[in-house]
């Protein structure tokens, strides 16, 4: 049997004009073929951390199902912009002399913003659950990352200078979770155990470190218009690999010995009495059978101390 290669035609079917308007800054074949790449490696990457999940009882689950949610998401995006979709025309504010660059409407990905919306703060909620942080803590720094995205879309979709005002205050928003990961959070985690302490501060500065490029990427391509639309799909596509997949498989594997619980995620399964403290029925020593813990109880050693000292009752 014979192989026919086919080439990736995206680019003449979906063209650059949308709505009339058209963007003479693109990516080209290599840049769709690279789009490509990586949305095959977010689908594998989401198979694979569902598949290891279902290893896992269903009350064990939480990570996998919150890091294979980010890479399912991310695959779409970048099913989009493999496509050539998911993007406006911009007009540039600096003209560049350089034929990669020259032009006067970039083509502007913003589905990237889309898929980063939602990831993030899945990202973040990796990171602070596996911290033990406080909710309330969490849901400020969510709603944070969430600024940074929509503060880095405005910036990207604005024309004039002023876009460099929405990407200062994106700034301000990383640094303070900057501050959280490395510092409040830390701290928390340290606090858990020195497993949970290790796991944290390998992912931690992981992400810590990639999403300081991030600005700098968004500086050079839809801020400066200094790269070209396939530069950008390499600088972004390195960073989202390594920032989810990799991290990703970082994290659960980090995760493979401790217990939720002992972060204050205790989750209740259906063949459990709600009734019965102590742990009769569930699946392991130490459960105690009342749903949610609170978020600071299961430090010392794994097992809900507080609750398995008391004798089981039923209530
Ligand atoms: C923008 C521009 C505005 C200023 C800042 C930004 C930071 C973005 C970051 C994105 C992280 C994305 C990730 C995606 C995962 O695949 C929006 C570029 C600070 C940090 C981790």
């Amino acid at each position: 049997m014979e192989f026919q290669k086919r080439a990736n035609d995206a680019l003449n079917v979906n063209g650059n004009t949308v709505n009339g308007r058209t963007s003479d800054i693109n990516i080209t074949t290599h840049g769709s073929d690279w789009y490509w790449a990586v949305c095959a490696l977010m689908i594998v990457a989401t198979m694979v951390f569902i598949g290891l999940g279902f290893r896992k009882p269903r009350t064990h689950r939480i990570f996998h199902y919150i890091t294979a949610s980010i890479t399912m998401v991310a695959a779409i995006a970048y099913f989009s912009m493999a496509s050539n979709l998911g993007f406006t025309p911009i007009q540039v504010q600096y003209r560049r002399s350089d034929p990669k660059v020259s032009g006067v409407f970039r083509e502007i990905f913003y589905v990237r913003y889309i898929d980063w919306v939602i990831t993030t703060p899945l990202l973040l909620l990796d990171l602070l659950l596996t911290a033990g942080m406080p909710w309330p803590s969490i849901l400020f720094v969510i709603l944070v990352d969430e600024v940074m995205i929509v503060t880095g879309l405005a910036g990207a979709l604005v024309v004039s200078s002023y876009k460099w005002g929405y990407f200062a205050f994106g700034c301000a928003a990383l640094a303070y979770i900057v501050y959280q990961l490395g510092w409040e959070s830390r701290k928390h985690a340290n606090h858990l155990g020195t497993d949970i302490g290790r796991v944290f501060l390998m992912c931690g500065s992981l992400t810590t470190f990639l999403w300081i490029l991030y600005p700098i990427a968004w500086g050079i391509c839809e801020g400066g218009n200094l790269i070209a639309p396939d530069s950008e799909a390499a600088f972004y596509g390195v960073l989202d690999v390594l920032a989810k997949p990799v991290f990703g498989a970082l994290l659960l594997f980090g995760h493979r010995n401790i217990d939720p619980s002992r972060l204050g995620l205790r989750i209740r399964d259906y063949d459990e009495d709600p009734a019965v403290t102590g742990g009769s029925k569930g699946h392991e020593k130490g459960h105690t059978g009342n749903g949610v813990d609170g978020a600071h109880n299961g430090h010392s050693n794994g097992h809900n101390a507080a609750t398995n000292d008391v004798p089981a009752t039923t209530v």
